[in-house]
């Protein structure tokens, strides 16, 4: 698979591997908790943007669980390099006929006009099955120009619409062009969005400041790297000092 992956997103700049998670009650558990966090968001969480419910991490352990899945983060390492951090970990639960700003061409994270495969990687999880009348995400294939913004013409000209059952996940280089389509189905669409980034670029939030400290200290160390806890910097001389004697007094970092 891993092979194929990388000639398409050389090429393409994205693949689709259909069912990439054949456990369907994973995949229901996780659409399933989505939806009840989705249901449960008020104040400016449900509104600034509708449909979209960020920071999943700690909001389920099913979430933790799909992160422990190192098969994706292998994937994202293959194609920008073993220096990734993730910058973002989201859901999306698009209802029939709703209005969300992902309908907007766009690109998510720190894309910007330079950012290609060298920067970023996506990886989208079908939760559900993406079809045309539920408004499957569309993309914009490689070109030469495919870093430039294109117009609105261009996008329709030149976009595909990617249809896959549950399961399936759509892996994508953040420099790639992309829009929601309308929901016409009597049923939501639901997906999870996981957006990798070189290290040193910053990620949506700092998860050191954002998890809870029981929830990090029992994260695997593989994990805790990879949301870039390794950078936690010592906010005052005074934690500087009881991380050294955390460390057993076994030497002063950078000391
Ligand atoms: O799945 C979709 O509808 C599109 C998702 C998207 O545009 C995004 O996550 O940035």
């Amino acid at each position: 698979m891993l092979k194929g992956l990388k000639h398409s997103i050389e090429a393409e700049g994205f693949h689709l591997e259909e069912r990439f998670f054949s456990d369907d009650t994973f995949v229901d558990n996780l659409g399933d908790s989505l939806v009840r966090i989705f249901e449960s968001l008020d104040g400016l969480e449900a509104s600034c943007y509708p449909g979209t419910v960020h920071f999943l991490l700690d909001r389920d352990p099913v979430f933790l669980t799909l992160l422990e899945d190192r098969r994706m983060h292998e994937i994202a390492r293959e194609v920008v390099g073993n220096d990734i951090r993730l910058h973002s970990y989201n859901g999306l639960v698009v209802e029939p006929d709703s209005l969300m700003v992902q309908q907007e061409i766009h690109r998510d994270g720190k894309a910007c006009r330079d950012c290609g495969r060298l920067e970023g990687f996506q990886i989208l999880i079908f939760l559900d099955d993406y079809i045309k009348d539920n408004g499957a995400i569309r993309v914009l294939k490689k070109n030469k120009n495919y870093l430039e913004e294109p117009t609105l013409e261009e996008f329709e000209n030149d976009s595909v619409v990617i249809e896959g059952p549950a399961g399936s996940v759509l892996f994508f280089e953040a420099g790639i062009w992309h829009a929601s389509g309308q929901n016409f189905s009597e049923k939501a669409r639901r997906s999870i969005t996981l957006v990798y980034f070189k290290g040193n670029v910053s990620p949506q939030i700092d998860f050191c400041e954002a998890l809870d400290d029981d929830f990090k200290s029992a994260l695997p160390a593989d994990i805790k790297s990879l949301i870039g806890l390794d950078n936690n910097v010592p906010k005052n001389v005074g934690e500087f000092y009881l991380n050294a004697k955390k460390k057993d007094m076994g030497g002063y970092e950078n000391g």
